[in-house]
């Protein structure tokens, strides 16, 4: 396989879908030479059946607001990739929500899901539909109308959503329950549920928090074992991002920054355990903006800026994709920062991603520091398959276990002659690598 002709076609075949062929370049330019050390790979052409998704619902919803307004949106679910495991991956709720993007997020989500250690394939799904200023009512009659659609699509051996941007606890609840209405059974077909119907516990912290178990493996091989002294600077305030400023708090570090679509939170104090409490009410109580918690606290507020030129020696962008640039990159590196860890889906460009491999600091894509969140999913599935529920320590102790194993897979498949780990290839290669096995294995589909 030649990627320059992989891509070619794609785009040919696919066009305008920038950042579907964004994901699927990095991951070729990683895998092409362990690809065509595999003639057999190509008889089977694995590289077009692994980019391309199998299978795509696209459908419109109609639902009616508070004051009776007919409303219609765009909803789909990529159903991408099943060689290890029922079709598993989130669910976004967000304006700019397109093909593409969703593209884009269930192929990386393939190869995420692989490198879990356990058995799901990869999807993505979501709608247009803009949450934000619509109240509970009408984030109900949507879920459901969505759900009218898309149950005959999914099931617990199927095809299992969870939540991604926009979509959490409230509205799981609300998909989940039209979901049980309709197919009149119980059998825990989304993860992220609430804990009196079948969640598991730590889901809601689990991308975070992985995502610092994958850092702090990182920076274990550098002989750091803790963030004392470290300064941080996190992107986004919802889900992802605040469990993770939790977990740095915990391991001793200092979070200086936040941010929501509006603009930034740079706190020079430091956003302490209380601070994070007001925005974890803030987001998920009253809905607010991050404008709130700077007039709250007296700190500086940037608008419509992204924190990148705040002086940190760690980086966990946790916001949305491409939302870290090469210059940001440039900017991050000269003022001292050695690892940048992604709670998001692809938030660094191609151009940031070449300048933290160039300068060889710690970099930990999405793929592989975020899958924590899948995981946990992942361990909600079993759970509700056994009908039991395990402890906090019990799931916190396997998700540690498994954001090892998943840093062990990226230093296996990504170390360099110097001794250089370079985690993209790493993630993106042992990923491959898993899903193209079981491919191969189950013919020509
Ligand atoms: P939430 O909806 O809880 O929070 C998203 C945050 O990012 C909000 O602060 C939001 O600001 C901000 N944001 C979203 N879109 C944009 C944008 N276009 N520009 C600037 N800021 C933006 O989502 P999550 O925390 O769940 O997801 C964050 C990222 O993590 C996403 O990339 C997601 O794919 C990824 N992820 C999520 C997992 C999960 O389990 N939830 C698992 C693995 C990855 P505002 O409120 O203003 O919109
Ligand atoms: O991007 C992701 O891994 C998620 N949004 C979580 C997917 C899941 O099924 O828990």
């Amino acid at each position: 396989m030649k990627v320059e002709q992989v891509l070619d076609n794609l785009k040919r075949r696919f066009p305008n879908e920038s950042e579907y062929h964004q994901a699927v370049e990095e991951v070729l330019h990683s895998i092409e030479d362990v690809y065509n050390a595999h003639p057999e790979f190509e008889k089977q052409n694995i590289i077009e059946r692994i980019c391309i998704p199998e299978r795509i619902f696209s459908f419109r919803i109609t639902w009616v607001d508070d004051k009776g307004n007919v409303n219609t949106n765009m909803a789909y679910r990529i159903q991408h990739n099943n060689a290890i495991g029922p079709y598993k991956g989130g669910m976004r709720f967000h304006s700019s929500v397109s093909p593409s993007i969703l593209k884009f997020l269930a192929f990386e989500q393939t190869f995420k899901n692989a490198l879990t250690t356990l058995p799901m394939g990869g999807a993505k799904g979501g709608s247009d539909f803009n949450p934000k200023g619509k109240s509970n009512a009408e984030v109900m009659r949507f879920c459901q109308a969505f759900m009218l659609e898309l149950w005959h699509h999914i099931g617990p051996e199927t095809d299992v959503p969870a939540g991604d941007i926009g979509v959490g606890g409230r509205e799981i609840g609300f998909l989940y329950g039209m979901y049980k209405k309709l197919a009149r059974e119980n059998t825990g077909t989304f993860t992220g549920k609430g804990l009196e119907f079948g969640g598991s516990l730590i889901r809601p912290e689990a991308t975070g928090y992985g995502n610092i178990y994958f850092l702090m493996n990182m920076l274990n091989r550098k002989g750091i074992t803790d963030l004392k002294g470290q300064v941080v600077a996190i992107s986004g305030s919802g889900n992802v991002a605040t469990y993770t400023a939790e977990k740095v708090l915990e391991l001793g570090g200092k979070v200086i920054t936040l941010s929501d679509s509006n603009g930034y939170i740079y706190d020079e104090a430091g956003i302490d355990s209380e601070k994070l409490a007001y925005v974890f009410e803030l987001k998920n109580v009253y809905r607010g903006r991050l404008k709130e918690y700077a007039d709250k606290y007296n700190c500086k507020y940037v608008e419509g800026g992204r924190p990148w030129a705040e002086a940190c020696t760690i980086a966990l962008p946790s916001a949305t994709q491409n939302e870290l640039n090469g210059d940001d990159a440039e900017i991050l590196i000269k003022n001292g920062c050695m690892a940048v860890s992604e709670g998001a889906n692809m938030p660094s460009t191609p151009e940031a991603i070449e300048v933290f491999l160039k300068n060889k600091i710690l970099y930990g894509p999405g793929k592989a520091a975020n899958a924590g969140g899948v995981s946990v999913s992942g361990l909600e599935m079993s759970q509700n398959s056994m009908k039991i529920s395990w402890s906090k320590e019990e799931v916190d102790a396997k998700l540690k276990g498994i954001m090892a194993s998943i840093h062990q897979s990226c230093v296996q498949y990504g170390t360099e002659p110097d001794g250089f780990v370079n985690y993209v290839n790493g993630a993106n290669i042992a990923g491959f690598m898993k899903v193209a096995k079981a491919m191969m294995a189950q013919g020509v589909l």
